[in-house]
């Protein structure tokens, strides 16, 4: 395929996918954390990287920050760094998973002390929203118990409901609350938000501003993901995507690496459902990058999606349906793999050249010498991690 169909090219256009700030940052397992040179030393040094990615593929105009891990003095000057690298911040992470106080919960724990501690958190990451004028406050919660009996599965449910409600109360009329779902880790007998149906039963009380959050990486495996991506649109909660890749279990490699056919499923049922290029449903990464240049790393992501959804665009959406009506078995599932199977790259080179990008961004980017650059000049300090 030489070109792409306008229909096409036009939803390419649009597409946006909001970078992770601490995708920059050296991250690794529990055994080791392997260093880079020129890792971001602070949060503006984290934007300066992502807004690396936005300028060689304009795919990633905004960054989602983690608090406390991403915690300035003036917010406003963040936002005004960022704005001059042609960047916006995003959505704001709140982080209740490192404080001894929240070893049995946070926002569900027993304790109405510690729930209030969670709550205020919340409170201090949507007043950041404010100056950052970021709309989406997503929250993940590592809440659950390793044995049965440890803990009232039914209690915490409604605490939860509870905390999320004063929560939710406190947004402005421009923001969101989002809810991701995760089935284990670090809780390994039960999790008080596990999966997509919990998260929606808690959002759906709470009222229109509220939504689920899919991270890829939190299924257990075989789980179809797109047909939870088809449910969560049908009843107009899917509010964000985390995007990763995993083979085992919440990996966080890079997105459409593991499976570039479940990614192409997923943005099937995307565009299928109405949710490309819709601002309900914002496209994230929640990536970490343990061994492969970041900046490089995060390039390859975005570059992963578009080409993934330009692919599930291909799909001839009239001769699937025709045999889809007719019960033509086969021939459905052609329509459906012969779109994934077109090597749609060298067609998107041709249009980013059209539109002065580099017709590929990883070898430009490559040639830049940014990365030797800022091995250089970032020296001393304190190189920043996954949680600092
Ligand atoms: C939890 O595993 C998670 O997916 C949440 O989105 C956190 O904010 C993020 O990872 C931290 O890397
Ligand atoms: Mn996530």
């Amino acid at each position: 395929m030489s070109t792409l169909p306008d229909t096409v090219l036009s939803e390419l256009e649009l597409q946006a996918i909001e970078l992770p700030s601490w995708a920059f940052g050296n991250s690794g397992t529990r055994f080791k954390v392997f260093g880079t040179p020129g890792t971001p030393r602070d949060p503006f040094e984290k934007i300066a990287d992502a807004a690396q990615v936005n300028t060689y593929t304009a795919l990633a105009p905004t960054v989602a920050l983690h608090i406390p891990w991403d915690k300035v003095e003036d917010y406003d000057v963040l936002r005004k760094h960022a704005e001059d690298l042609g960047v916006a911040l995003g959505t704001i992470n709140s982080n209740t998973f490192q404080d001894d106080d929240y070893k049995f919960g946070a926002l569900t724990h027993e304790d109405a002390a510690v729930r209030r501690k969670a709550i205020d958190h919340h409170f201090e990451c949507i007043d950041i929203m404010h100056a950052t004028g970021s709309r989406d406050l997503k929250i993940w919660l590592a809440e659950g118990s390793n044995y049965p009996g440890q803990a009232d599965l039914r209690g915490r449910q409604d605490r939860l409901n509870e905390s999320l409600r004063t929560i939710y109360e406190r947004l402005g009329d421009d923001q969101r609350l989002v809810l991701e779902y995760k089935f284990f880790e670090p809780a390994f007998y039960h999790t008080d938000v596990p999966d997509w149906g919990t998260s929606y039963a808690q959002v759906s009380t709470l009222g229109d501003k509220a939504m689920v959050c899919l991270d890829t990486g939190h299924h257990a495996p075989g789980t179809n993901i797109e047909f939870i991506v088809m449910q969560l649109l049908r009843l107009g909660k899917l509010g964000s995507f985390d995007f990763n890749s995993r083979f085992y279990a919440d990996d966080d490699l890079i997105v459409g690496a593991a499976d570039p056919f479940q990614l192409f499923r997923i943005l099937f049922e995307v565009a299928r459902g109405g949710g490309l290029n819709n601002p309900d449903v914002a496209f994230m990464l929640d990536q970490c990058h343990n061994v492969e240049d970041k900046i490089p790393g995060q390039i390859r992501s975005v570059l992963n999606v578009q080409e993934m959804t330009a692919r599930a665009l291909l799909v001839d959406a009239e001769a699937l349906r025709a045999a889809q009506v007719s019960g033509d078995v086969l021939a459905a599932n052609a329509v459906f793999m012969d779109a994934f199977y077109t090597d749609v790259r060298p067609a998107l080179a041709e249009w980013r050249e059209s539109r002065g990008l580099p017709a590929d961004p990883m070898a430009a980017f490559a040639a830049s010498g940014y990365l030797q650059q800022i091995a250089a000049d970032r020296v001393g300090g304190v190189q920043a991690g996954w949680g600092a």
